[in-house]
């Protein structure tokens, strides 16, 4: 049972900025209750924080059972590209089940959080048994999603993947493609059992996502949203790589983010994500929509995706969020820095992705992730005020990367400055799951962690 609580922070960073000597009140619920700055003294009970309190970061896009290969794909086989990544992906998945699943992404977000995320959208695709038939329970793979989010502490958002076909023109799927693939009907009747279990696990949120325009045709696309109502969380990859925009023109006469903008009512609710390749009016007309674009940087970079047009899309005032996707990399100030730095090497310029009225590059980076990754997530998050959940961070201020640094200056020294992570203790939800950088459940863990590794390792290969 959570207990009411008061952290006593000296610094602290709220919606309105930086405040000294702050008190926050959780409530029982996980939620902040109130929120009182300059302060004389810490209130009685308080637990003073051992450094700067600052909100936890949504993660916007995760592949759990991703974290499996990360770092295997690295060895040059010829003309490597994204398309040869995914067969290998499709190798890995000759192996994985429930156990090594939950396994696996228990471990992933425990990663996660010491790392500063609190939150993750889990788009989960990995649904059925290595024959491609449901498991007894169709359910099994999710629930292993939800029972890892649960013991690592990580608020999750779950969404569970329809996918339906390998291209364009409903062209059926593939045998690699056999574990993801439901019909509309069976998807929906996951989809609401899901939301039965989801109902009793504080914290967690459902949502959809069709997996790509090229995995689900417009119509399955509607169905879909037509049966689950106007507010849930949609996430669809999009126009991640230039021949899903070339096929998506052959069959459509339009490019996927065009298509879908004039197809679907894109609504604050969605996240959009990579959205890399945009004409300049796709770009411009995604922003005004208010959709997320879920950002994966270090993936992107990884699979040689291309770069998303970031200083556009944010002088037209769009929102993001940013994902740790394929795993390669679980440090949302790592997905920052290189947000940014992918437009500095682009424009020979400096400073890039502040907002106007935001002179801090690091902290406007932050607020965003803040604010989009909140949204993407469909949860109250993302601030320290009144009403929001305890999904919190203190930042350890005798890092030496952050010496010397107050305000906004931390944040900057934090996304372009630290190596080493300064992510000192997590809070989700109102209660601690990391403690002085680390998390109570890894030591447990980690034999299992390797020995499951150890054997998913031998099954990836090059097809
Ligand atoms: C994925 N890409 O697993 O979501 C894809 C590849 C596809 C990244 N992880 C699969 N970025 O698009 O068909
Ligand atoms: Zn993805």
């Amino acid at each position: 049972m959570a207990e009411s609580r008061v952290l006593y922070a000296q610094h602290a960073l709220l919606p309105e900025g930086w405040a000294r000597n702050t008190a926050v009140a959780i409530a029982d619920s996980g939620t902040i209750d109130s929120v009182r700055s300059n302060l004389g003294d810490a209130p009685p009970g308080a637990e003073t924080t051992a450094g700067a309190l600052v909100p936890g970061i949504p993660n916007c896009h995760s592949h759990a059972f991703q974290r499996a290969m990360a770092g295997l794909t690295e060895t040059r086989q010829g003309e490597d590209n994204f398309w040869s990544w995914r067969e290998v992906m499709y190798g890995l998945l000759q192996s994985i089940g429930p156990d090594e699943l939950g396994v696996v992404a228990t471990q992933l977000y425990i990663d996660m959080l010491k790392r500063g995320y609190t939150g993750v959208a889990e788009f989960h695709y990995l649904h059925h048994d290595r024959n491609g038939k449901p498991y007894a329970d169709p359910a099994e793979m999710s629930r292993r999603v939800l029972d890892a989010a649960q013991m690592a502490g990580i608020q999750l958002t779950l969404l569970p993947v329809l996918y339906c076909h390998s291209d364009f023109g409903g062209k059926p799927a593939t045998e690699g493609q056999r574990r993801f693939v439901h019909s509309v009907n069976d998807y929906l009747a996951l989809y609401h059992a899901l939301a039965a279990d989801i109902r009793n696990m504080p914290g967690a949120r459902l949502g959809v996502a069709p997996h790509s325009l090229r995995a689900v045709t417009g119509d399955e696309l509607e169905a879909v949203l037509s049966s689950v109502g106007e507010t849930v969380p949609v996430h669809i990859h999009i126009a991640e790589q230039e021949r899903e925009v070339e096929a998506c023109l052959a069959t459509t006469g339009q490019r996927p983010v065009a298509w879908l903008l004039d197809h679907f009512e894109v609504s604050p609710h969605w996240c959009l994500v990579h959205a890399t390749h945009m004409e300049a009016a796709e770009t411009k007309a995604l922003a005004a929509t208010g959709a997320v674009a879920g950002l994966c940087p270090t993936t992107e970079a990884n699979l040689g995706d291309g770069l998303f047009p970031a200083v556009d899309y944010l002088g037209h005032g769009g929102q993001f969020a940013v994902g740790s996707d394929s795993q390669v990399c679980l440090d949302p100030a790592q997905e920052l820095r290189l947000l940014e730095y992918g437009q500095r090497l682009t424009y020979q310029r400096r400073n890039l992705l502040a907002r106007p009225g935001r002179s801090s590059n690091g902290g406007s980076l932050l607020r965003d992730a803040w604010n989009g990754g909140a949204r993407a997530l469909g949860v109250e998050t993302g601030a320290i005020r009144p009403g929001a959940r305890a999904d919190l961070l203190v930042l350890d201020e005798d890092h030496p990367g952050l010496a010397g640094r107050s305000g906004d200056a931390l944040l900057d020294s934090w996304i372009f400055a630290c190596d080493v992570s300064p992510v000192r203790d997590v809070m989700v939800g109102g209660l601690w799951q990391v403690h002085d950088g680390s998390h109570p459940l890894e030591a447990e863990l980690s034999e299992h962690f390797r020995a499951v590794m150890a054997g998913l390792s031998q099954t990836v290969g090059i097809p």
